[in-house]
């Protein structure tokens, strides 16, 4: 209930607020102070401090430039697929903003931008004839970005499939992992030549086969049987391998290559080491499909066996090409997987999570800060990769100006610190996290919900595309600036 005060009553509650105010700055001597500069978590020294966006979802433009079409553009073209109708044909208009978004991040103190190349913008027809035009964008957004300072990150697949490759099949097509793979050879010996030293093949192979292909709500909206399925990530994992053969052979010595990843983020549900251990094993397992046969260069027994005649066609030669030693391990982390021991259950049980549970905005996206923490140190744990990168981390929320006009997202910046300060401890405890990439720069399209949750730390006007930071790039500026949380 609203509580009315009477002037006088505010009067004096206003003089006492000034006389609290005035004694504590006079009687609180500086030793007392619980607040002091050495009380913080530092992160190492060099750590990399960036913010990640994808091609579909911020750049528009989509007939410019001889760009050809992708899933996405088919996708959210068809009735009923977006929420509100959405599509990404203007986005965030990134494609002709990038110079004030750079100065953005400039601003904002970030050392490094990941971002994705649109696959159709460069070869329209999937392969083939390349289109020049198309990669000069990019070309000429990384010349801005290191006048800056900022280090480029490129991703080469975030999920833009040009259309005609879907027209043969897509991921079922053995043929597309090789597609992937001459395009990826292409792009990194052209921007190689313009100072970019690190790569990601991939974006979350998890998300875009399952949610692409089996449940159908991503581009291209299918619901593929298991046995196809099953295969399809096996084509996906191959196009990763292939592609990382492929920027070894045609980027210049010093280049870093990697993927994106989402794992299932097992997190022990209590501290006992018996939860501990089921998590790991957690890890390893469900992730099978993708982490797992990339850094081991096989399916888990437990994994072939649960798909029984499902189970994908594969050879000794292409788990070789899927395990290809990679320099970076990219992990996408937002919300936690629950795990624990259980005598009921071989080895590890998976936690439903009630319907109560606390999320953002996003339904999928629940809070639980510790698995920045155990994600990066169970990784570790099992493969030992030599760096790891938290590629996106980071929530939506309803946000909208005040009267004033700023954006006060004080839910995305509890969410951020919580994630920091629980990432900070992985690193302390040996995990060998080199970066972090808040997701995301600008609201932006996301997906099937199109503009209707935003991701950003920067508000985006969809009125007019003007740009607005809100609290929380504030919050970001100033961690970045300690370097410490
Ligand atoms: C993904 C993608 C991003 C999303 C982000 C929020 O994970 O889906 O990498 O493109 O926008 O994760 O959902």
């Amino acid at each position: 209930m609203k509580k009315l005060w009477s002037r006088r009553e505010l009067s004096k509650l206003v003089v006492g607020a000034a006389a609290v105010s005035m004694a504590s700055t006079r009687s609180w001597p500086e030793s007392r102070a619980t607040v002091s500069p050495s009380d913080k978590a530092p992160f190492p020294p060099g750590f990399v401090w960036g913010t990640a966006t994808s091609a579909y979802q911020v750049e528009g433009a989509v007939n410019e430039d001889g760009r050809g079409v992708s899933i996405w553009d088919t996708f959210a073209h068809t009735a009923g697929k977006i929420r509100g109708g959405a599509t990404g044909d203007i986005a965030d208009d990134f494609y002709h903003r990038y110079v004030g978004d750079i100065k953005l991040m400039a601003e904002l103190g970030v050392k490094a931008f990941r971002f994705s190349i649109a696959w159709p913008r460069v070869f329209p027809q999937g392969s083939g004839a390349a289109n020049p035009k198309g990669l000069d964008f990019y070309k000429r957004m990384i010349l801005e970005l290191q006048r800056h300072g900022i280090v480029p990150y490129v991703t080469l697949y975030h999920w833009d499939l040009p259309q005609a490759l879907q027209d043969r099949g897509g991921w079922e097509n053995r043929d597309t992992a090789y597609r992937l793979a001459e395009y990826a050879g292409y792009v990194s010996r052209e921007l190689g030549a313009a100072g970019v030293r690190h790569f990601f093949t991939t974006n979350e192979i998890r998300s875009f086969i399952t949610s692409g292909y089996e449940r159908g709500r991503d581009a291209p909206g299918l619901n593929l049987s298991p046995k196809r399925l099953a295969q399809a990530k096996h084509y996906a994992v191959l196009g990763h391998g292939l592609s990382v053969q492929a920027i070894r052979a045609h980027s210049p010595a010093g280049t870093l290559v990697g993927l994106a990843e989402n794992p299932t983020a097992s997190t022990p549900v209590t501290e006992s080491d018996r939860d501990i251990n089921a998590a790991r094993i957690a890890m390893r397992e469900e992730n099978a499909a993708y982490l797992t046969v990339i850094l081991e260069g096989r399916y888990t027994p437990r994994y072939l066996q649960d798909l029984g005649a499902n189970a994908p066609q594969f050879t000794d030669a292409e788990l070789k090409i899927i395990h290809s030693p990679v320099d970076l391990v990219g992990l996408n982390i937002y919300g936690p997987q629950y795990v624990r021991a259980s005598d009921a259950v071989a080895e590890y049980e998976v936690l439903q999570q009630p319907a109560t549970f606390p999320h953002m905005q996003s339904e999928w996206l629940s809070i639980g800060p510790e698995c920045l923490r155990w994600t990066p140190l169970l990784v570790n744990d099992l493969w030992k990769p030599k760096a790891i990168f938290i590629t996106e981390n980071g929530c939506s929320s309803d946000d909208a100006p005040n009267q004033s006009g700023e954006i006060i997202d004080l839910a995305r910046g509890m969410y951020l610190r919580n994630c920091i300060a629980q990432l900070q401890r992985a690193i302390a405890a040996g995990a060998p996290v080199k970066g972090y990439f808040v997701w995301s720069l600008l609201d932006n399209f996301e997906w099937p919900s199109g503009f209707s949750e935003r991701f950003g730390i920067v508000y985006v006007d969809f009125a007019n595309l003007q740009r607005k930071p809100k609290l929380s790039f504030s919050l970001y500026q100033s961690i970045i600036a300690k370097n410490a949380i």
